[in-house]
């Protein structure tokens, strides 16, 4: 199947500046194609996932994928589908971000097993060599002010404020495409629909200084949909803030939960948005959605696959062991390590190592109100010590209730849970 018509039956084009020319040359070329990464923060987050999967689709296709973190570019900051003005970050914390992204990007891209197939490059390599004055005269010259003030990016922002800095950002980016396009024969970049109006610049860019125009296009430009929910929240947020791939950030627990807890209505859309998984099985779980949609088949399946994709095998099987001993209360083979990932929202109280009544424990740690709430806590059976109900009220705590010297975990009735934690 040619990529162009996989990509569609996945639901994952919005926009193409070209189709038919692009399915000739995706046809009869190995086309270089490549999208960019602002470093404005330390990590990636999910919403990065699809283009950045996207490059990885290309490539199996035969294609040659840039991923290009933006270390010039994130000290400038892009206008796209923002409300208000970015503060500057400094340097020194640009080139930290820049020196992350490129480290995650290159494991997703599996750039070592693909050295050959796959780039990764930074534009601060080229815009941070550029002056001012080619800067205004070589790039500058082929904006007019109409066609920037066009551009939704800023049209936008005018009555917000917008300052020259984020107005020029469109012409660094379409100086990339030029470079990329001048230097690897890069023809294609993608983005997501934010993007349309930085990707569109490049291509003008692109068509206005080069040399040998024979009327055909020579770029080609390429939108990923906005991702949406059926219950209308954003995508890719949770409570507890974004969902990073960096797992310091969002621990592969964490991550594995979020896929988990996707709604039925959007499973079989991210599973054709994110993974590989072809259409016959996506067939399969689709029935499996609608005739057994409590096994939750599909959920399971797309957050191993993207547990795996973004971590690894070891990090699925721990977020798996834990989701597991959650799931059915057996806490018994968790270790403090498993407790550190999997308990990372769970009520916490700090304790000394020292024995301590279970009554005064659950009073200390604010579990049950009072004393006497504790004890009636206690005999109705609805306090359980690292997955075992304990019914005595004289029950005392001492090492041997403490996982790896380090947790106890408390629960009190169905699926309510505590974490004493000991220094
Ligand atoms: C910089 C230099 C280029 C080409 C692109 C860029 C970055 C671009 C941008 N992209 C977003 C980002 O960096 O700001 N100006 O956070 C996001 N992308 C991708 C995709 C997306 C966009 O990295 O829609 C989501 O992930 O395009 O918001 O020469």
């Amino acid at each position: 199947m040619d990529i162009l018509h996989d990509l569609e039956s996945r639901g994952l084009i919005q926009q193409i500046t070209d189709e038919e020319g692009l399915k000739d040359h995706l046809a009869n070329n190995q086309v270089t194609l490549y999208c960019g990464f602002d470093p404005t923060a330390d990590s990636l987050h999910i919403g990065h996932l699809v283009p950045l999967i996207m490059l990885k689709r290309f490539q199996k296709a035969g294609h040659k994928p840039i991923a290009l973190v933006g270390g010039g570019t994130g000290m400038i900051g892009d206008p796209s589908g923002r409300s208000t003005e970015r503060s500057l970050n400094t340097a020194e914390v640009v080139q930290g971000y820049s020196e992350g992204l490129k480290q995650q990007i290159s494991k997703i891209l599996e750039v070592e097993d693909n050295e050959s197939s796959v780039l990764v490059r930074n534009n601060m390599d080229w815009l941070g060599q550029m002056t001012v004055i080619d800067f205004l005269r070589d790039a500058g010259k082929h904006f007019s002010i109409n066609y920037m003030l066009a551009k939704e990016s800023v049209s936008a922002r005018i009555e917000n404020g917008l300052s020259f800095t984020e107005f020029s950002y469109m012409i660094l980016q379409s100086l990339d495409f030029q470079k990329l396009n001048e230097e690897e024969n890069c023809t294609l970049q993608i983005g997501g629909s934010d993007q349309w109006g930085n990707i569109t610049a490049g291509m003008e860019l692109i068509r206005r200084t080069r040399e040998d125009q024979e009327g055909e296009a020579k770029a080609y430009g390429l939108t990923v949909p906005l991702i949406t929910k059926a219950d209308g929240t954003k995508f890719g947020k949770t409570s507890g803030g974004a969902i990073w791939l960096d797992p310091e950030k969002t621990t592969p627990y964490e991550f594995y939960q979020f896929w988990i807890n996707t709604d039925d209505r959007d499973v079989i859309k991210f599973i054709k948005y994110f993974t590989f998984i072809e259409e016959e099985e996506i067939a399969q779980l689709e029935e499996e959605v609608a005739n057994q949609p409590e096994k939750r088949v599909a959920q399971i399946r797309l957050a191993e696959e993207m547990t795996r994709m973004v971590h690894n095998e070891e990090a699925l099987a721990q977020a798996q062991k834990i989701s597991h001993a959650l799931f059915s209360g057996e806490l018994k083979q968790l270790t403090a390590n498993d407790i550190e990932q999997g308990f990372k929202d769970v009520p916490t109280y700090r304790a000394e190592k020292e024995e301590i009544g279970l009554v005064d424990l659950l009073v200390q740690a604010k579990i049950s109100s009072s004393k006497r709430q504790a004890r009636e806590d206690i005999t109705n059976g609805a306090i359980y010590i690292n997955g075992e109900r304990e019914q005595e009220v004289s029950y005392t705590l001492g090492a041997d209730d403490r996982i790896e010297d380090k947790f106890i975990i408390i629960r009190r009735g169905k699926k309510k849970y505590f974490l004493i934690e000991f220094n």
